[in-house]
């Protein structure tokens, strides 16, 4: 609760009365954010990386008018590589939101009619429930509006909470919101907004293609593609963010997962201070700091020197053969007494700016042995860990499915009406329009990894649950539509 000057204030204040009583801070403190008095309307500024909205200075707390669009499309990701994006703004990460303490926030978010999802927003700088998340859910061709006062200065990260709610973030569904201390913070030369993602494509690291989302390897944390703002390359060569010698540069780094934590490092580069998870908490010439999924840091250095500095997430393969590098130019005059060595363009990227393919496993995936005399008992049982692990985040733990979203598997006339049709959804995943208890659905669902028993099972748990007509699903049915 605490403003990142008030608390120096409070620690000198602490030194000279001694007696200083900590429920006095904690009073002080909250007085100052929840109480925050508010003066006029203003039309939040928004924009996408790496660029940030004007700093908010000395302007007085105000009712900040944000207006957020969702849209799902299709984006690069690497050389020859697309990937179907759903933003926050057109943009991965979404639009960049800045505000000042207690200001009053009014957020509209709006699904483009286009968008085949409903989805909403869970911002770490609200205090409410779910972040937002409730308030704001919203199905394509609608929009939401709700509000909240910004309590906590300090840097945070906003996603998308819809279920599948790793599927959602690991589509590029985050962002960050500034929330600046009383008076702001100080004034700095240059500031830039990157944040790290991790991506998992159906196809390995740089093959070529649409790539669609793996749900298989998000759940095991096996990134194709580690990268800032969303594809590789968005900071390096001609988008390398700039600054000239002598400038103070700030970046606002946050990292939106879904799974890795950023080692996040400047090569050549001493940060001077380190706002720590994007908080009060100061931490002074730092090489590599931590940034947690879900989480951000406020970093700022003065650049000394001329040269290009690589900004990496140093658990190095994922800077080097999975995207996570970005370039940073300073341009000026040479400064020998500083730094003598040669200059080098590029000297940290070897690999050129595409990314490196690799060799792909020539082990066949084993399918585990069937076993023929499995009662219906075990194979609803097996199938259920088949389905908690595999079909839950989208068709809910009963089969009742989301509105709008993913259609209900409980009493489901669609999937009573022909097992193959089913199965073969299983095993090929489906898109188009169906209808399933009368309900239009049109949307995506990926293709299953799973062993042929493995479908038998789950198939024969769906089946034999929620009122449905018990078809005891066998690996041969299987194995006769897989080979159709
Ligand atoms: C990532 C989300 C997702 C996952 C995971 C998922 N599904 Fe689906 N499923 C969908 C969507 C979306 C549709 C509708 C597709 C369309 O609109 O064409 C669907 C449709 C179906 C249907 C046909 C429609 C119906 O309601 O009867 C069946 C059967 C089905 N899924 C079974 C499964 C099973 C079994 C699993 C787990 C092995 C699973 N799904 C995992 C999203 C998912
Ligand atoms: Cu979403």
């Amino acid at each position: 609760m605490k403003l990142f000057k008030m608390a120096s204030l409070l620690i000198i204040t602490s030194l000279i009365i001694v007696s200083c009583k900590s429920e006095d801070k904690k009073e002080m403190a909250s007085i100052n954010t929840a109480d925050i008095y508010i003066q006029g309307t203003m039309d939040a500024e928004l924009t996408s990386p790496p660029y940030v909205p004007a700093p908010v200075g000395n302007r007085t707390a105000k009712k900040l008018l944000v207006n957020m669009e969702i849209l799902e499309k299709e984006g690069t990701m690497s050389d020859g590589v697309q990937y179907v994006y759903w933003t926050f703004g057109g943009s991965v990460p979404g639009s960049f939101i800045r505000t000042r303490v207690g200001d009053l926030v009014e957020f509209t978010l709006s699904n483009h009619p286009d968008n085949k999802l409903p989805h909403n927003i869970d911002l770490h700088a609200v205090t409410g429930p779910g972040g937002g998340a409730e308030s704001s859910f919203v199905a394509p061709g609608h929009k939401k509006t709700f509000s909240f006062k910004t309590l906590n200065p300090g840097l945070y990260v906003y996603h998308c909470a819809t279920a599948p709610v790793g599927m959602h973030i690991a589509n590029g569904m985050y962002g960050l919101i500034l929330v600046e201390p009383e008076g702001g913070l100080p004034k700095v030369d240059k500031e830039y907004y990157i944040m790290q993602g991790d991506f998992y494509t159906k196809g390995a690291t740089g093959e070529k293609g649409l790539q669609p989302f793996d749900m298989t390897k998000a759940v095991k944390e096996d990134a194709d593609y580690v990268v800032f703002n969303g594809k590789v390359g968005a900071l390096t060569g001609d988008n390398a963010i700039t600054a000239n010698v002598g400038e103070t540069v700030r970046l606002y780094v946050g990292n939106g997962g879904p799974n890795l934590t950023s080692s996040f490092h400047v090569i050549g580069e001493i940060f001077d201070n380190v706002h720590v998870e994007g908080g009060d908490l100061i931490n002074k010439n730092v090489q590599t700091t931590s940034i947690p999924a879900g989480g951000a840091a406020i970093v700022d250095f003065k650049v000394d020197v001329p040269g290009t500095f690589i900004l990496v997430d140093h658990a190095i393969f994922r800077a080097f053969n999975k995207g996570a590098l970005g370039m940073l130019k300073v341009t000026g005059e040479e400064k020998k007494d500083l730094y003598s060595g040669i200059k080098q363009e590029g000297i940290y990227h070897p690999e050129g700016s595409t990314i490196q393919t690799m060799p792909e496993s020539k082990e066949k995936k084993k399918e585990a042995v069937s076993t023929k005399d499995k009662t219906l008992a075990q194979k609803i049982a097996d199938g259920k860990q088949v389905y908690m692990k595999t079909c839950f985040a989208c068709h809910q733990a009963e089969g009742q499915g989301i509105p709008n979203a993913f259609p209900p598997l409980a009493k489901s006339d669609y999937l009573n009406a022909d097992v193959k049709r089913a199965i073969g959804i299983v095993l090929h995943g489906k898109t188009g329009e169906i209808t399933v208890n009368g309900k239009k659905y049109n949307s995506i669902m990926t293709k299953q990894t799973l062993t042929d028993e493995e479908v038998a099972d789950v198939m024969t748990y769906v089946y034999n649950s929620w009122g449905n007509n018990k078809t005891n699903v066998s690996v041969k049915t299987v194995k006769e539509v897989k080979n159709k």
